[in-house]
């Protein structure tokens, strides 16, 4: 695998199928591993709820880091015609709860960086083909206004602001996306220079909160007029008040609801 003959750890992570106590789930894992997406599990995704086989590929690729089995099995699900199957519920019921169930077997140790990396790229794919299908949808559109997003300093992962992001655009914000691991100063300059009236901070690990909180304390003294918004999965609405944020969203459909409020 480090001599890279071992494409996205596939192999690793196909031998390391198994070792787990979720036996059912690796079985999928290992199914998806070997490029078998034809056939979906019932329950391979350890509480995932019960789903479409479609549903289950993209699941189970994620949870294997097969980029072109969940790109497939997203793009199969969007185009399958069931009126619930939007790119929401691709998100919601599919590609975060796998997510989850990775940062839970990592957490757990039974599941290692090269996978959680090999699934954050997988899970990418699978947003990558919402983001190509809502963006058809997107052209001719006046600005709300335009929105500032960072991931804080320190903090790399930047699947969740992507995904904020994403639906800020759809419901017609520009959003100025300073990328991850933000220095505060690159945060508070791109503010003051076209004076937006609102800047997301999302941040994921406890060891960031702090540089939330340093943008924050920054804005305010060099951006008063700005309100911020704080997300991420290590946030809650307890966490935003300590680091002196405006408005806590636990989700982008949220953080969508606070842009009309401030710029609306
Ligand atoms: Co890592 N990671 N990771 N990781 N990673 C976590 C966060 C962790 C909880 C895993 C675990 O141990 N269970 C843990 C943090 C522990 C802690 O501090 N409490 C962790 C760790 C430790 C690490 C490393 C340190 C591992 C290492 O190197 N030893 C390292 C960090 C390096 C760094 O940042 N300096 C690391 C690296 C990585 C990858 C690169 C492999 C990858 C990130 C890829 C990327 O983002 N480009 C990764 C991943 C994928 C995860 C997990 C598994 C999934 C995160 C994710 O994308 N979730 C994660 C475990 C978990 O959260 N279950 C974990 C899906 C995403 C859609 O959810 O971001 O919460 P989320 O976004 C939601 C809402 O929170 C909200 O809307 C989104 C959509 O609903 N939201 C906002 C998010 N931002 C918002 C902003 C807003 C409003 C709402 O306003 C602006």
């Amino acid at each position: 695998m480090l001599s890279g003959e071992d494409e996205h750890a596939q192999r690793f992570i196909a031998s390391n199928a198994g070792r787990s106590d979720d036996v059912s789930a690796d079985a999928a894992v290992a199914r998806a591993a070997a490029g078998d997406t034809a056939t979906g599990s019932e329950d391979a995704g350890g509480g995932h709820a019960a789903a479409t086989s479609l549903d289950q590929q993209a699941y189970d690729c994620v949870l294997a880091g097969r980029i072109d089995g969940a790109t497939e099995a997203a793009r199969g699900l969007l185009a399958d015609g069931a009126a619930d199957h939007d790119g929401l519920y691709l998100i919601n019921h599919v590609l975060v709860p796998a997510l989850d169930e990775v940062g839970r077997r990592f957490e757990a140790g039974t599941l290692f960086l090269p996978q959680l990396m090999a699934s954050a790229e997988a899970a990418k794919a699978g947003f990558d083909v919402v983001r190509t299908a809502s963006a058809r949808g997107g052209e001719g559109f006046t600005s709300k206004g335009a929105v500032v997003l960072a991931t804080v300093m320190g903090d790399i992962h930047d699947i969740g602001k992507n995904i904020v992001r994403m639906l800020l655009e759809n419901h017609g914000f520009e959003v100025i996306d300073l990328g991850r691991d933000v220095d505060p100063q690159a945060v508070a300059d791109a503010v003051v220079e076209r004076h937006v009236l609102l800047c997301g901070l999302s941040a994921l690990m406890t060891t960031t909160v702090p540089a939330m909180a340093q943008t924050i304390e920054l804005l305010r003294a060099q951006a008063p007029w700005c309100k911020v918004v704080v997300g991420g999965a290590v946030l809650t609405p307890e966490y935003a008040r300590m680091v002196g944020a405006d408005y806590y969203a636990k989700d982008a459909a949220e953080t969508v609801r606070v842009a009309e409020e401030v710029c609306g």
